[in-house]
């Protein structure tokens, strides 16, 4: 290891190890890492050919990877070689690991459960690839200036990116706009290259490596010298501009959706060069396109790659001369489509006038395929066509073979609401899937001190087989696990206190605190406002009674919210309102202490995560899909707090309705409460703490210079309040006085976490990726 390090250092990075930067031995540490990550990659698809296997294609807008060193390491079982190497070299393996930027491809949990997927299928032996796009910017980089959210480009392409090869070999030409001739021949008005580039995503023990081929899109038209020369330097770079712009950036909304023309070139840019890379490599391999079901499963992940089945259908018919029905057949038979959201804000609909100028083909073929399907079912009242827009959602679940939700409660009511009518004609269509994460990042690698615990009593089978947490429940019997237990999580505790002590203005964390924690992106739905106005009540509780025997909390919060969404980053910055005067006060601030921690990303979940308490899941039940941040908390031992939502369900049937605190509305009584007029008026009035804290937001406690500042805050949640956040209040206040009773009883809280820990297997990924792989894919894997 000290030599292959060394090679790529002189050879590859061109330094000697006295000049050397640590951005220098960091890539070189990668490159050595990922040379041992390629016999496997050449092996596992060598094998996939050899054995005639079907191949699964995980379509995804967003693939939130996060730092990439560290999973290689792990996962080719090469730590302590490496750290020892390191040592020898002089440097230190913590700052080399902590170097790396991370990949912020992606926005939230949908993006993150793309990049856990893709590992566990690599775990599992599952022949797959993940196509998305690459973009040049991701998520944009949070700060915040006076208690507000400023956004700051992204810029993790800037320095060389260790794990990519170019492919400048494999590129196809994507074409936008133009015109239609005899029917069926589209001529585009504009073009670009889709060039690929390919990452190794290696599986536990390094056993199966699978690709991430992300697209980057290349100008067509040659750089214009005449115009160069004549001074137009700008005209004559103008369709590399262009060009360029396609995979520029990131869009940064999560579970919205802002009908953008750039977005919809995105998606059909990375959809069709997916699309026309399969089947190519089909191609190579097979002869008859009628067999592409039975060797193919594609999978798109929410509505965004929906162009996908129209381009399918397309080739089909346009380029390789089966009739439509046929076409429709095959691809019908290959696509499957996973929903992620039930919020009408985000599922994408497109103008037509838009999407028939920018994809005239397509929309031609999508009308095709919509009245194929009314014919077949005579029934059917909704189209995809409605009211000028195209509706992706609908086009999705027409297309696929299967359609999934991603928690029991979501698939549910995905059958009741969004598609309830194409339910009723496809009983048979939606499927459950539940989502998981993976075990190898969010527990062995992020929880080193619990992790090495678990491995000392259980042996390392857990980590690519979960449900053997199980085993851990015996020792729960065992004063010296609990202990040892508890110790782990105490030292997660100080590291993550120095560290913010260090960063966070006006913050004193202690680690006898409960560390209370809610990271995910801001969003009414999630009702971080239900949370900080639950701090306000505290505080000012516990400025009445000082002595009252309080449960010392930090209240710890991050996230980001869509640079558009006005509203979310008004709760942003009524946190760091809140923190600042919280925080300073003598009376209250060893009992209390708030924090909002910036630019909230993989890197800093996998440092939080293991330092929580508490976890809050506490959306308005109905809204979170499933939520999987829910199931990493669960696996490192926080207990939640959280409604009847999403996966929270299944968390609590499965560590026991004992070790959750529960409350809230069901959704049943969410939407009983909604019909019932001025109902936040009400439950403002029934609950004079509420009352008080709101009082304390709308007359300028927290912002004195400018009184008014978060009346709309106030005004929202004692007003319209559609998300319920005064009528859960009472019960959610009820909650944390329990949590506060139950922690203060260290050792049976440590007994209830252990039992998280112990109770969280089925939450693994390769667990889901199973299901996906035997309700959905109908594929094999090869280990
Ligand atoms: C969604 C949902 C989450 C879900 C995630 C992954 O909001 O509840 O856990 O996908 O399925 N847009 C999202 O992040």
């Amino acid at each position: 290891m000290k030599d292959a390090i060394g090679r790529h250092l002189s050879y590859s990075i061109g330094k000697t190890p006295g000049a050397a930067t640590l951005r220098d031995w960091r890539m070189a540490v990668s490159l050595a890492i990922r040379d041992r990550m390629a016999d496997a990659w050449f092996a596992s698809t060598r094998r996939t050919y050899e054995a005639g296997a079907k191949r699964v294609y995980y379509l995804s807008m967003e693939f939130l990877v996060g730092r990439l060193l560290e999973d290689g390491i792990v996962n080719l079982r090469l730590e302590e070689r490496v750290s020892e190497a390191l040592a020898e070299l002089g440097q230190d393996y913590a700052e080399v690991i902590a170097d790396e930027p991370d990949a912020a491809l992606g926005n939230g949990g949908l993006g993150r459960l793309a990049a856990c997927y893709l590992e566990s299928m690599s775990t599992l032996g599952c022949p797959a690839y993940g196509y998305g796009i690459r973009y040049e910017h991701g998520l944009f980089r949070q700060q915040i200036v006076d208690g507000r959210q400023v956004e700051r480009p992204e810029t993790w392409l800037q320095q060389p990116h260790a794990w990519e090869f170019e492919r400048p070999e494999s590129r196809y030409e994507i074409g936008f706009g133009g015109s239609v001739r005899d029917g069926t021949v589209w001529t585009p008005g504009e073009s670009v290259w889709a060039e690929a580039f390919d990452t190794p995503v290696a599986g536990w023990n390094g056993r199966w490596v699978n690709t991430l081929r992300l697209w980057s899109a290349k100008p067509t038209e040659p750089f214009d010298l005449d115009r160069f020369n004549r001074g137009e330097y700008a005209a004559a770079a103008e369709s590399e501009a262009l060009a360029r712009t396609i995979s520029r950036v990131l869009y940064p909304d999560d579970t919205t959706e802002q009908g953008k023309e750039l977005r919809l070139k995105q998606e059909y840019f990375f959809s069709a060069a997916s699309i026309r890379d399969i089947l190519r490599r089909f191609e190579s391999q097979f002869s008859d396109l009628r067999q592409l079901p039975e060797k193919v499963a594609i999978q798109l992940n929410d509505t965004h790659p929906a162009i996908a089945g129209p381009e399918l259908v397309r080739l089909l018919c346009d380029e390789k001369g089966l009739d439509f029905d046929e076409a429709l057949q095959i691809a019908q038979g290959t696509l499957n489509y996973t929903n992620h959201t039930l919020l009408p804000e985000a599922l994408e609909h497109w103008p037509e006038g838009l999407f028939g100028r920018l994809l005239p083909r397509h929309l031609a073929i999508i009308d095709r395929i919509d009245h194929a399907h009314a014919k077949a079912n005579p029934s059917r009242t909704s189209s995809v066509r409605d009211h000028g827009q195209v509706k992706m959602g609908e086009l999705s679940f027409i297309m696929a073979n299967r359609v999934n939700g991603v928690s029991a409660l979501h698939t549910e009511l995905m059958k009741s609401t969004v598609f309830a009518e194409l339910h009723r004609l496809h009983p048979e269509r939606i499927v459950n899937q539940t989502n998981g994460v993976t075990p190898r990042r969010w527990l062995l690698s992020c929880n080193r001190r619990l992790s090495t615990l678990i491995e000392e009593r259980l042996g390392l089978g857990w980590v690519d087989d979960l449900e053997q947490l199980h085993d851990l429940e015996p020792h729960l019997d065992d004063p010296a696990f609990l202990d040892a237990y508890a110790a782990a999580k105490t030292a997660n505790k100080a590291d993550l206190a120095d560290w913010m002590n260090r960063t966070q203005e006006g913050l004193t964390a202690d680690p006898a605190m409960m560390f209370d924690v809610q990271i995910k992106r801001i969003h009414e739905y999630k009702r971080q406002h239900l949370n900080i106005l639950e701090t306000i009540a505290l505080w000012q509780a516990m400025r009445d009674a000082p002595n009252a025997g309080w449960t010392p909390r930090l209240k710890l919060f991050a996230g980001k919210a869509a640079p558009g969404y006005v509203f979310a980053k008004e709760i942003i910055h009524l946190i760091n309102a809140v923190a600042k005067v919280v925080n300073a006060d003598k009376i209250t601030n060893k009992m209390l202490q708030v924090a909002f921690l910036p630019n909230y990303n993989v890197s800093l979940a996998e440092k939080l995560i293991p330092a929580a308490d508490l976890s809050e899941q506490i959306s308005t039940a109905g809204k979170e899909a499933s939520g999987t941040g829910n199931m990493k908390f669960a696996l490192n031992g926080a207990l939640t707090i959280g409604t009847l939502d999403g996966a929270n369900v299944e968390i609590r049937d499965r560590v026991g309705a004992e070790n959750f605190f529960l409350f809230g509305m069901t959704t049943d009584e969410v939407d009983q409460r909604r019909a019932i007029p001025d109902h936040a008026a009400k439950a403002v009035e029934a609950d004079s703490r509420l009352a008080r804290a709101l009082a304390a937001v709308r007359d300028g406690r927290f912002s004195p210079e400018d009184p008014g500042l978060f009346r709309g805050i106030a005004d929202n949640i004692s007003g319209p309040d559609y998300f319920l956040v005064a009528s859960d209040f009472s019960d959610y206040w009820r909650a944390q006085r329990e949590v506060d009773g139950a922690f203060a009883n260290a050792g049976d809280w440590t007994r209830r976490a252990a039992l998280n820990t112990a109770r969280s297997g089925w939450f693994s990924s390769d667990r889901a990726i199973r299901g996906y792989l035997d309700d959905i894919w109908g594929a094999e894997t090869l280990l």
